[in-house]
């Protein structure tokens, strides 16, 4: 889509990290980085929101979170847990209208429980 910035991240017109890439799927690391290693992971299809999904683009979605989740956590042992956030609609905080899962790592440090 033309005036998407993740098509263009897809496209490679916009450089990003990329963490992991296949047909169907790109994972990116977040220009904001809430913690380090925070990833997005999106439909390499143009699609704005859950609302657009069909069933066989959620499986290739979706079915990637586990693996990705695992990678993520490989990378630095003081990684202790993953917040997976999907915000659909401006009303839900969404601000990219190209569909993104945010995989959010959580470290030792982040554990104000203990
Ligand atoms: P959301 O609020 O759920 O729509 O999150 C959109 C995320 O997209 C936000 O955390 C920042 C990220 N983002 C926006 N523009 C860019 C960009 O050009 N490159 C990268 N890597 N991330 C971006």
């Amino acid at each position: 889509m033309e005036d998407c910035i993740f098509c263009k991240i897809i496209n490679g017109d916009i450089p990003s990290y990329k963490v992991y890439e296949d047909d169907d799927v790109l994972a990116f690391l977040d220009i904001t980085q809430v913690t380090p290693g925070h990833t997005l992971l999106i439909p390499k299809k143009h699609v704005a929101d859950i609302f657009e999904y069909d069933a066989d683009l959620a499986t290739k979605v979706f079915a990637k979170l586990p693996e990705l989740a695992r990678a993520i956590r490989a990378i630095n042992s003081d990684i202790k847990g993953l917040n997976i956030i999907n915000n659909n609609g401006q009303v839900a905080y969404q601000s990219v209208f190209h569909s993104h899962i945010h995989l959010i790592p959580r470290y030792s440090s982040d554990d104000d429980m203990s």
